[in-house]
Order: C-alpha cells, then sequence, then structure tokens
C-alpha cells in the first residue's frame, strides 16, 4: 500500500470521527431515544417531551408470505413483517439515526423513500440495502406533518404494490390535541395474476398495475383487516382520531365514514390546517389525511373508500364499533318500515361476477364457501344470524318456508321471490331480487344457511341448483 493511499484513509477516518462527534455534540445522552413501532391499527403513544431528541429507528424489511383475502395468499414485502409498515412517531426538530436492516432472508435489495425527509430521494439512495446487510443514514425532521414513507427500489410500482409503505408522523413543537383513541388504517391497491377471490397463492401481476386495474384494494393489508373482531372500538362520547395513509401504487382514496362527519381534518397531513365539518377527504397516492370525530351515538360505522365498488367488491372496507347509550334525538333508529311498491316494480335482478372459487369437495368445504357468498350476498337483509327483520326481511334461521321445500328455496333464489308469504306464521310481503349467483354458489350459500341457526342440516347441490333454477329470459 502506498503512505499516500494510507494516510488517505487516516483522514477519512479523522474525518468520520469528527462527523460523529459533531452530530452528537447537541444532544446529551437523556436526549438519545429508541423509536417506539406499532403494527396497524395501532399508533404510538404521543410525545409528551418539549426538547428535540436523537431517536434511533431500526425498520426491518421482511418479505413474507401472508392473507390477502379468505383462502387468498399473497407474497407481501413489507417495512417490520406487515402491511403497512410499522407507525413511526417523531417530532418537529428531532434529530433521526435510521437504520434499514434487509433481512438475509429476503430476495430483493430495498431502500426507503421518508416523505418527512429533505434531502435526496428522501433517504432512498442511502438506504439502498442488499439482502443480509443494514445502512444507516440520518435527517433532521424539518417539517411537522403526516407523511408516507415507501420502497423506492426498481421497479418502484411492484416494491409498493407489494406492501412496501407505511406512516411517520412528525409532531408539531406544541403536539396534537388530545383525544381517547388513535388508530393507524392505510390503504393500498393489490394487482394479482388471478381474479378477486381466485384461490391459492397469487402473484403480482405487473400488467394489471400498469393498467391501473387492481383485484384489490384494502385497508391496513388484507380484507377484512379492520372489521369484525378487528373492527376498531370506541364509547359512546369520546373522541376518534385516524391517521389515513394511502399507499398506492396508483388509486387516490376518497375517505369515508358512513354515519360520521369529521368535526377536524387536517387535510394532506398538513398539522398546520383545520377544516371543519367534512364528509369526506381525498388521500393522494403517496399522501395522508388526518381525520377525528367524537362519536355520539352507538352503532356500526364503516369506513370506505366512497369509489363504492372498491369499497363493496374489492375490500376498501372497515369498521368502528361503538357502544353505549342511545341519544334517540340525535338518531331515532327505524321508526317504521312500510311496504313501497309503485305501480310497475317487478324483480330486480342482481348480475354478480363468479368468483373462480374451486368446486366445494365436501359438505364442510360447501358450508365455508358459502358463508362468504351470504356475507356479501345476502346479510344486508336477512342479517347476520339469519334472524331477518320484522316486517320487512323474514328469517332465514328456522324458517318453516326453507326447511319445507328445498326446490321451492332454490326457485325462490335464482328467479327472485315477491309477493305475500308466512314466514314461521308472519306474514311478508317484499320483493326479494333475483340472483345470477353460479350454481355453485348457490349451492353453497344454501347448503350454509340449511347447515346454521338451527335449520334442518340438509345439502344443496350445484347439480340440483342446474336442474331447478329458475329460467329467466
Ligand atoms: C334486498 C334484500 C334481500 C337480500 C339481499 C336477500 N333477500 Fe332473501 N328475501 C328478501 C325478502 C323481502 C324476502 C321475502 C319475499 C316476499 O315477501 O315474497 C326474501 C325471502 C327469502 C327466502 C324465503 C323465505 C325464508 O325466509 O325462508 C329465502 C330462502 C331467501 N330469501 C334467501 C336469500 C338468499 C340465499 C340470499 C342471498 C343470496 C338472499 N335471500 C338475499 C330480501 C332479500
Ligand atoms: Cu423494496
Amino acid at each position: 500500500m502506498s503512505s499516500n493511499l494510507f494516510l488517505k484513509k487516516i483522514n477519512i477516518l479523522f474525518f468520520l470521527c469528527v462527523l460523529v462527534l459533531s452530530a452528537s455534540v447537541s444532544f446529551s445522552m437523556e436526549d438519545q431515544e429508541a423509536a417506539i413501532l406499532t403494527d396497524a391499527p395501532s399508533v404510538p403513544p404521543p410525545i409528551t417531551r418539549s426538547n428535540v431528541a436523537k431517536i434511533i429507528i431500526h425498520l426491518e424489511v421482511k418479505e413474507i408470505q401472508g392473507r390477502l383475502a379468505d383462502g387468498v395468499q399473497y407474497t407481501f414485502w413489507t417495512f417490520g413483517g406487515k402491511v403497512p409498515g410499522k407507525f413511526i412517531r417523531i417530532r418537529e426538530g428531532d434529530f433521526v439515526e435510521f437504520h434499514l436492516d434487509n433481512h438475509p432472508s429476503n430476495k430483493m435489495p430495498h431502500n426507503i423513500d421518508l416523505h418527512a425527509v429533505t434531502g435526496q430521494g428522501g433517504g432512498a439512495a442511502a438506504s439502498l440495502t442488499a439482502p443480509g446487510h443494514s445502512s444507516v443514514f440520518s435527517f433532521k425532521a424539518l417539517n411537522p406533518g403526516l407523511y408516507v414513507y415507501h420502497c423506492a427500489t426498481a421497479p418502484v410500482g411492484m416494491h409498493v404494490g407489494n406492501g412496501m409503505y407505511g406512516l411517520i408522523l412528525v409532531e408539531p413543537k406544541g403536539g396534537l390535541p388530545k383525544v381517547d383513541h388513535e388508530y393507524y388504517v392505510m390503504q393500498g391497491d393489490f394487482y394479482t395474476k388471478g381474479p378477486n377471490g381466485q384461490q391459492g397463492l397469487q402473484p403480482f401481476s405487473m400488467e394489471k398495475a400498469i393498467q391501473e386495474k387492481p383485484e384489490y384494494v384494502v385497508f391496513n393489508g388484507s380484507v377484512g383487516a379492520v372489521t369484525g373482531d378487528k373492527a376498531l372500538t370506541a364509547k359512546v362520547g369520546e373522541t376518534v382520531r385516524l391517521y389515513i395513509g394511502n399507499g398506492g401504487p396508483n388509486l387516490i382514496s376518497s375517505f369515508h365514514v358512513i354515519g360520521e362527519i369529521f368535526d377536524q381534518v387536517w387535510a394532506e397531513g398538513n398539522t398546520n390546517q383545520i377544516s371543519h365539518n367534512v364528509q369526506t377527504t381525498l388521500v393522494p397516492a403517496g399522501g395522508s389525511a388526518i381525520v377525528q370525530f367524537q362519536v355520539n351515538v352507538p352503532g356500526t360505522y364503516i369506513l370506505v373508500d366512497h369509489s363504492l365498488t372498491r369499497a363493496f367488491n374489492k375490500g376498501a372496507l372497515g369498521q368502528l364499533k361503538v357502544t353505549g347509550d342511545e341519544d334517540k334525538l340525535i338518531y331515532s333508529g327505524k321508526v317504521s318500515d312500510e311496504v313501497y311498491l309503485p305501480e310497475g316494480t317487478g324483480i330486480r335482478v342482481v348480475e354478480q361476477r363468479s368468483q373462480a372459487v374451486p368446486a366445494a369437495k365436501t359438505k364442510v368445504e360447501r358450508i365455508e364457501r358459502g358463508r362468504t357468498v351470504f356475507t356479501t350476498n345476502c346479510m344486508a337483509c336477512h342479517q347476520a344470524n339469519g334472524e331477518g327483520i320484522p316486517h320487512a326481511f323474514p328469517p332465514l334461521a328456522k324458517s318453516d318456508f326453507l326447511n319445507s321445500d328445498k326446490i321451492r328455496t332454490i326457485k325462490a333464489v335464482t328467479g327472485g321471490l315477491q309477493g305475500k308469504i308466512v314466514i314461521n306464521g308472519q306474514e311478508y310481503n317484499g320483493v326479494m331480487p333475483a340472483w345470477t349467483l353460479s350454481d355453485e354458489d348457490v349451492a353453497n350459500v344454501l347448503t350454509y344457511i340449511y347447515n346454521s341457526w338451527g335449520n334442518s342440516g340438509k345439502e344443496v347441490t350445484p347439480a340440483e341448483v342446474k336442474s331447478h333454477a329458475t329460467k329467466r329470459n
């Protein structure tokens, strides 16, 4: 080695030491802390300190296989093991030392572009990391706000499309107002090779991504990630704040909560400006919004992208369950229900895209698949436990109409039903649409119904549906 080169190395080492020293000079040891990172829908606790600090963040990239929808698996690329990535919370003025760790079992290089970073690529170039490596860079959080971060490795659309995005909140100096609940919800669009519902492990489709035609649009990484026992919760009188992100890669979200009005919106994640009394707020791809409201009456409030077929057919739907006392002055609930059938109203046909689900091989499989058909098509009227709604939608639970005649039931579902009928001694006079579900789907949903809520336990096969279905046109 030439002595010249040796000297150069010493120089570089010295320079690095000075850098490290000068970076740590303005922070005492007390001011250094490791960031608390959380998985959606959780949010790290509010920052209470009034000084700036040095924050150490370790974010690990993991490529994992997981559930995208019932029976549908997908290989997600993640910041921290879940989609969306870990929620990061820091304070305006903080100095962040960021470690991006690319797990050795991963196959791809990755990096991170944080929209909260001022500097080349938002950190992307400095953080490009091969599997089994770890990169470090640092930045000062100059601007407060709620920011998206994402992978920016080529092909970027594919890395983001596989789930590589999350949110970083840079709290303004004075903090944000106190609330009872803070939740993290992030939308993303997914492009699978198979059509929506096709079972098994689905590869990413670059073609559909380029055409911007996703098969799934979801909150928090999968269909149903924020519903049922994973729904958000609150009690009457409490305030709820949602940190909403949109990872894209392509769609813009018209974020809305059915049955609520946003008392406050920090549009586009801008913590300096509040709008009041907003119904729907736009969340751009690669953007965010903070929405806040008080819940006044109990109920299940539905989070949607108000581009509604995304919500009801592709997955962009979540729930906020609010418990507590009714206030009939604010919301009465149903006061009456009378039949309204103007002249000329006939049976409506509901055309359903048949899901590319393989044929059920056993009765148990048929019941399982039928549950999904029921939830998406029948539950709205006949209710979750088949109990129906008095005077409007007849019960399917212990229904004598249903249990006494299988063929008549097949005809009713495939051809629709209207006019007076008596079920368990109760008279109904409504209209049920005709369903253009596949024979397989009708067999599955009826088998599910026959094997639930105290019904007779019969099985209905696709062959029976085929021979007894009401023929139309
Ligand atoms: C838009 C509301 C609505 C939806 C959705 C709906 N139904 Fe109905 N259903 C009705 C009404 C109303 C009746 C009673 C019709 C009448 O009064 O003649 C009925 C009657 C029935 C009956 C016969 C009565 C009984 O209770 O046993 C069956 C069976 C039935 N529905 C099954 C289904 C299935 C299966 C689905 C989903 C594929 C479904 N329904 C979706 C409104 C609905
Ligand atoms: Cu990546």
